[in-house]
């Protein structure tokens, strides 16, 4: 059975909108019909398909409006499309505002259409707290036909902080293993000054607090003491200029490359030995999938998701969150036991292929939207 699917997400750079975008295109290779409905078109959408449309929300300025209604003329882009295309279903990515937006686009559009909503995390973490909100969040997901989340640590939380009556499955991120695998890439080694005999270590984010950039600065102080290393910092944010601060107080400007807002991030895992990741909130951290799919080990806090994509000890390490010391310890077991390392990276790819293999993934998402299409 072929399925027409309107794919609602935030376009921008996030694991959000990542994996929204991978997942239509994965459907659409499926077969099926797939409308991406947002502002911009996601920027992972780089590439033309004959099964792939793209309707763009855009929101008109009327003087009579203080605030332009983004989340209305969303709600109404949804439910034209739905009706015009004959959509069987919208995959609504994130809870608000746009499983909201869904769930008034099908009372103007009628039962037939479903909506499946997937959590990714800020809508719980951070929204879920606010008491203006959260009732009006607990009301998405109870009015969405199936609803998903990114990691056992997020359903658990939706049910803590939220308390719905609802199911909500785990369907763990995935990344395009094609595109994710290792190469070879000497040649970007010498570019970025990179000697030969040096390690190599990543960090990818947006820079937001959450993410403790300057814990990793400071972890990586510790770190070359001990091993001559650089340290790639990808991604760009709010906290770049306090990162910055840090990187020349603690001598170490010689050391860190601040290489801004990236695309062909398969390159940059390629020549890093070990990624770092240890943020103080992260419902799954799919830039820990992507290093791992390019054998990558990986160094993450003991927070949210993160125990879920990382094994301990197996594909990679946990540390406590703050805990400086050990995030420089646990790295440099890696860094000073190539065996190890090797070890570790092939063992994050066949984790990748058991736990996340995108086919599987997809598959999981087909599964729950034939179960909805056919209960019809
Ligand atoms: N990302 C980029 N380029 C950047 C920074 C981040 O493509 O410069 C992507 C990561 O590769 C990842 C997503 O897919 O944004 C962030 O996901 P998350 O770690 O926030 O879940």
């Amino acid at each position: 059975m072929k399925l027409k699917i309107g794919i609602v997400c935030y376009p921008s750079v996030g694991g959000s909108g990542v994996v929204a975008t991978e997942l239509g295109k994965l459907l659409a290779e499926r077969g099926h019909e797939i409308h991406f409905i947002s502002s911009s078109i996601p920027f992972r959408l780089n590439k033309v398909y004959g099964n792939i449309y793209y309707h763009e929300v855009s929101v008109n300025q009327y003087s009579v409006f203080q605030y332009p209604p983004y989340d209305l003329a969303l709600a109404s882009k949804i439910a034209e499309v739905a009706k015009r295309e004959k959509l069987d279903l919208i995959h609504a990515h994130y809870a608000v505002p746009h499983a909201l937006c869904a769930f008034l686009a099908k009372q103007m559009v009628g039962e037939h259409l479903k909506i499946v909503t997937t959590l990714h995390g800020t809508d719980i973490t951070v929204l879920g707290y606010d008491p203006s909100l959260s009732d009006m969040i607990k009301f998405g997901i109870e009015q969405s036909d199936a609803v998903t989340a990114v990691s056992n640590a997020l359903v658990l939380q939706t049910y803590e902080l939220l308390d719905v009556q609802k199911p909500i499955q785990t369907v763990y991120n995935f990344v395009d293993e094609r595109v994710y695998k290792k190469g070879e890439n000497d040649e970007l080694r010498r570019e970025y000054g990179i000697a030969p005999h040096e390690k190599v270590l990543i960090h990818v984010s947006n820079f937001r607090k959450v993410k403790r950039v300057p814990d990793l600065v400071r972890a990586f102080s510790l770190i070359v003491k001990e091993v001559p290393a650089k340290l790639l910092l990808v991604g760009d944010g709010p906290e770049m200029t306090v990162v910055c601060r840090l990187v020349n107080e603690l001598g170490l400007a010689e050391h860190v490359r601040f290489l801004g807002k990236q695309e062909n991030l398969a390159d940059l895992y390629s020549i890093s030995d070990v990624k770092l990741l240890l943020s103080e909130k992260e419902s799954f951290g799919l830039v820990l999938l992507e290093a791992m799919a390019c054998e990558v080990p990986c160094v993450g806090t003991n927070i949210g998701g993160i125990p879920e994509v990382i094994e301990d000890g197996k594909t990679g390490f946990l540390c406590r969150l703050g805990d400086v010391e050990e995030a420089a310890e646990k790295t440099l077991l890696l860094l000073k036991d190539e065996k190890l390392r090797q070890t570790m990276g092939k063992q994050a790819l066949a984790s990748v292929y058991e736990k996340f293999y995108s086919e599987q993934i997809v598959a999981q998402y087909e599964q729950i939207y034939f179960q909805l299409v056919k209960g019809e």
